[in-house]
């Protein structure tokens, strides 16, 4: 487990990395977006991007991983297809090729032939990442590769990623917007019963260096495993005044009914991911999520985490269901191994019944009872 984890950090790295470069160039970064389509459309955007970073960070991760871990490789998925289509209206599959010059000679394809920023993007992605990380060597968890799978999400947050705001000011510690909503989430489950064992946050722009504006990452980490729980963070402290994360895009009327618990400490950020991270840091005692907009690869990672320190993400309209009937223990938490049965495209994946995520089981009670006691039904 702690060469998986290592493995997982590992690329984790290199994925933050090929975001910054892509981030960095802004030339290049313009020819890299291309509207999504079809059935793999985000019903909650007009217009909903994915970006050549993201494919080739999915590919990266595969790449990187699955030559470790052969037994993983036709267990890796992600948010991602590998098909990219180039202005000059080629398909190109994007993959890691097993030289940095075989990869330069596909990306330039994709590139439009502009070779020096296919050049560029190789380098990152054939980089060897070294992890300096003392703490990693004392983790010490076996669990059989040959019962999990992953879910990637190269770039969540790609709206804000596209738009590029490194300067947004956080309100009370948290981002509304911006970079830093831009997120790296690896998660693994376990295949036969779903649940989140080990999660990755990677913050490709946590800090900016000045005078030469370059992104530095960091990392996070949380295995839930068998009654061992681990994790990069420590449990959060108490905060004094309760408060919540929503999505700018929440329902009017979920943002009442929470209003007898949280008051005006309600705070709006971009990214699902992003909020789920802020709930780990203990900037947030809850994301409470109303919609099935969320998918399985943006929740898994950060699922795996929040349960390492106590918590965990339940489904908000189960979780509902369950507290009605009285139910008090256990209420029924996200699992990542089932589609939702007849949906199309991306919605196979999706949360569907909206989410609560918390670390301390009183905040994820006192919002079910909020709720519960609510004239609207969610
Ligand atoms: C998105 C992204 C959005 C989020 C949405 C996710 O993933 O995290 O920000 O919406 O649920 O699916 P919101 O910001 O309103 O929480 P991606 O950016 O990878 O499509
Ligand atoms: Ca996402």
């Amino acid at each position: 487990m702690t060469a998986l984890l290592k493995s997982l950090l590992a690329a984790s790295e290199k994925a933050a990395s090929i975001a910054q470069v892509c981030r960095q160039e802004e030339a290049l970064f313009s020819l890299l977006i291309e509207e999504k389509r079809g059935a793999d459309k985000n019903k909650k955007f007009l217009q909903d991007f994915k970006t050549l970073a993201d494919v080739l960070i999915q590919e990266v991760i595969k790449h990187d991983v699955g030559e470790k871990f052969p037994e993983l490789q036709d267990h890796i998925r992600g948010e991602e297809s590998n098909k990219f289509e180039n202005g000059l209206g080629e398909t190109v599959v994007v993959q890691v090729c097993p030289t940095q010059q075989e990869t330069a000679a596909l990306l330039g394809k994709v590139l439009n032939r502009k070779q020096a920023a296919a050049e560029l993007l190789a380098a990152a992605i054939h980089q060897e990442v070294v992890l300096l990380d003392p703490a990693l060597d004392n983790v010490a968890v076996t669990i059989s590769t040959e019962s999990v799978a992953v879910w990637i999400d190269p770039i969540d947050s790609t709206n804000q990623y596209i738009r590029g705001h490194g300067n947004v000011m956080p309100v009370d510690g948290i981002y509304p917007s911006g970079l830093r909503s831009a997120l790296v989430l690896i998660g693994v489950y376990n295949r036969h019963s779903g649940e989140p064992i080990l999660g990755i946050i990677n913050e490709p722009f946590f800090q900016e260096e000045l005078p030469a504006h370059r992104w530095q990452s960091k990392y996070h980490w949380g295995i839930s495993y068998e009654g061992i729980h681990l994790s990069s963070l420590n449990r959060p402290m108490l905060q004094a005044s309760p408060c919540v994360v929503l999505s700018s895009n929440e329902k009017v009327m979920l943002r009442k009914a929470l209003a007898p618990l949280y008051g005006e400490r309600l705070f709006f950020a971009s990214g699902a991911g992003y909020k789920m991270l802020c709930v780990a840091l203990g900037l947030a005692d809850a994301y409470v999520l109303s919609e099935g907009s969320t998918f399985k690869w943006d929740s898994c990672g950060p699922h795996a985490i929040l349960r390492a320190l106590g918590g965990g993400i339940v489904d908000l309209s189960e979780a509902l269901k369950a507290w009605r009937a009285g139910q008090r223990k256990l209420l029924p938490e996200l699992t990542y191994n089932k589609p939702v049965e007849g949906a199309v495209g991306a919605d196979h994946w999706a949360n569907q019944g909206g989410l609560v995520a918390y670390v301390y089981r009183e905040h994820l009670e006192a919002v079910m009872a909020t709720l519960a006691a609510a004239a609207d039904t969610f």
